[in-house]
């Protein structure tokens, strides 16, 4: 697991990688964005962006885990469907080949005959990143390779990927939209439970070097399995900071009476707003929030298992938000990623449809369920 955990790491910098290449080519990635149908669209955008980037990332993801853990394979699974339609209305099944000539000849396809735009993409998917420096010396993970699962978001918050607003982040201060709430996500969970065991996040555009105008990434991971708990996140020996009350970060579009309610229990000044799930969760893994708490099922799988690996690698969790309301005592419903939502279809059948709860600390959990009790 802990070599799986190394491999991970490397290969979210390969997608970083891509992802920041198809952003430098602008008239590249205009041709790159194409809409979502049917099934397979998040309800919550009238119009959603689905990225040529995004499905290379994915099966970038898939070839090389595949290579050295043969045994998961059938076991990942992402947010896109590697079909993708070219301009002449075709469709094309989009796979990482062996060699870079053989994926740049596949991708012209897709390109429309771009053979630029196809061998710079395959270059980026080919080249080996530089080596990630993350210290997971000694790390000794309980668990094999062949009870686990992997889910990937190739880049969460696509919406602010393709705006790419540039933001400088301040330490210690979140920051809500940018093109740093894009994130490629890669969450591990035990098959048997659905438990999130590891995660590795890649924030491809976390700062920029101003001399060079290129993107420099940052990466974060953490496991949680059994009494193993590492996460490159540090606090304070006593973990996340347990203030009341706590302060929360909620999506804009969030219905107005969590606002009210959230607002009452934390004070206008400590509700805060971001884009990105992904993000979200994170913000709360970096203490620049205590919690996210968001009432629709608008998000999935893919969005929230790496980052909830993190979470609990730091004593945190992410419950589901209407089974823990249903709860009479203080227990709550940690989400799970095994299992789909029978009723749902398509994307849907993976979504967190009860929404969900993000925290670092279980009293500031139980103060957040208490206000909320009742009001949904
Ligand atoms: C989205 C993305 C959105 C989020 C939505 C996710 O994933 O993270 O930003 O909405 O829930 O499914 P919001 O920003 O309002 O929280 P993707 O961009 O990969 O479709
Ligand atoms: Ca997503």
């Amino acid at each position: 697991m802990a070599e799986l955990l190394r491999l991970l790491l490397q290969v979210s910098e390969k997608a970083a990688n891509v992802a920041r290449v198809c952003r430098q080519e602008a008239p590249l990635f205009q041709l790159l964005v194409q809409e979502k149908t049917g099934d397979d669209k998040n309800k919550k955008f009238v119009q959603d962006f689905k990225t040529l980037a995004d499905v290379i990332i994915q099966e970038v993801i898939r070839h090389e885990v595949g290579a050295q853990f043969p045994e998961i394979v059938d076991f990942i699974q992402g947010e896109e469907s590697n079909k993708f339609e070219n301009g002449l209305g075709e469709s094309v099944t989009v796979t990482m080949r062996g060699t870079e000539e053989e994926t740049a000849a596949l991708l012209a396809t897709v390109l429309d005959g771009d053979l630029t735009a196809a061998a710079l993409l395959a270059r980026a998917i080919h080249q080996d990143p530089t080596a990630v420096g993350a210290n997971t010396d000694g790390l000794n993970v309980p668990l094999s390779t062949s009870e686990v699962g992997i889910w990937i978001d190739p880049i969460d918050a696509t919406s602010q990927y393709i705006e790419g607003r540039e933001e400088v982040l301040e330490e210690g201060h979140l920051s809500p939209s940018g093109l740093h709430c894009a994130l490629v996500l890669i969450g591990v969970y035990r098959r048997s439970t659905g438990e999130p065991v590891m995660g590795v996040i890649n924030q491809p555009f976390n700062q920029k070097d101003h001399k060079s105008g290129r993107w420099q990434g940052k990466l974060f991971w953490g496991v949680s399995c059994g009494d193993v708990n590492a996460c490159s996140v540090s606090h304070t020996k006593t973990g996340l900071v347990k203030r009341q009350p706590p302060s929360v970060v909620l999506s804009s579009s969030e219905k107005q009476v969590v606002k009210d309610t959230l607002s009452s229990l934390c004070g206008p000044e400590k509700l805060m707003y971001a884009s990105g799930a992904g993000y979200k969760i994170l913000c709360v893994i970096q203490g620049l929030a205590d919690a996210y708490v968001l009432s629709e099922g608008s998000t999935f799988k893919w969005d929230s298992c790496a980052p909830h690996a993190l979470l609990r690698a730091l004593g945190g969790g992410v419950v589901d938000l209407t089974e823990s309301l249903k709860c009479t005592s203080k227990a709550s419903v940690e989400l799970t990623y095994h299992q789909p939502y029978v009723e749902g279809k398509g994307a849907d059948r993976w979504a967190n449809y009860g929404g969900l709860v993000a925290y670092g600390d279980c009293s500031q959990l139980s103060s957040i369920m208490e206000v909320l009790r009742g009001k949904l």
